[in-house]
């Protein structure tokens, strides 16, 4: 008996400890897709597109597609004047760092109007960072365990312009992902102690 189940107890534990780890990057949404299908979007700005139609260029932080709400100097679908909301679907807390890189502009020297906001499972917010006023990408980071998360809580991103001025009023995101530490959830650490401590028993049942 102990020649079975000491390997299958040994199997899982090795199947608990093989979590990702401390470094690991889960991408939640780098917009490859080339839509927003997945995302609840209101109002008239946000669309997904590449380099094209904006002076000066903004290229994606990675890839060939990004999320936008207008671009600069343009018109039509990409015009700055457009205001919308778009909020992820529904995430599930799997790490303590939430990740992402913004482009983009509220105004000149920030009005607030354009911003990201994490929103807990009620839609209520978080967290809110504000545009990084730069045509350069700068990564955002926010500690998820900090605003009260828990592993496997149900969270939300979202991305609003609110801002319908002519000029400096369009922002980006790209590469929406978790980082940091792994937090695995309540149950994985419960089977984690019940292996040790069967594994234990087991070896002295076995050793006597
Ligand atoms: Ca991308
Ligand atoms: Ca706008």
């Amino acid at each position: 008996m102990c020649k079975i189940i000491l390997p299958i107890c040994c199997l899982l534990l090795i199947c608990c400890l093989a979590h990702p780890s401390h470094g690991d990057m889960i991408i939640l949404d780098d917009f490859e897709s080339g839509t927003l299908a997945a995302w609840n979007v209101t109002g008239n700005a946000w669309t997904v597109g590449g380099a094209a139609g904006s002076s000066p260029t903004i290229s994606p932080f990675e890839g060939g597609f990004f999320a936008r709400s207008g671009a600069p100097n343009s018109g039509g679908a990409l015009d700055e004047t457009n205001t919308g909301i778009m909020t992820s679907p529904v995430f599930h807390v799997t790490h303590d760092t939430l990740e992402w890189h913004a482009v983009g502009w509220s105004g000149q020297f920030g009005n607030g109007l354009n911003h990201f906001q994490i929103l807990d499972s009620s839609f209520d917010e978080l967290a809110r960072v504000d545009a990084p006023l730069s045509d350069s990408w700068t990564l955002q980071s926010i500690d998820l365990m900090i605003l009260g998360l828990n592993p496997g809580d149900d969270f939300y991103f979202r991305a609003t312009d609110g801002n319908d001025s002519g000029g400096f009023a369009w922002i980006g995101v790209d590469n929406l992902a978790f980082n940091g530490n792994a937090i695995p959830e309540p149950s994985t650490y419960a089977l984690f102690s019940a292996l040790i401590v069967t594994l234990t028993l087991l070896r002295r049942k076995c050793n006597t």
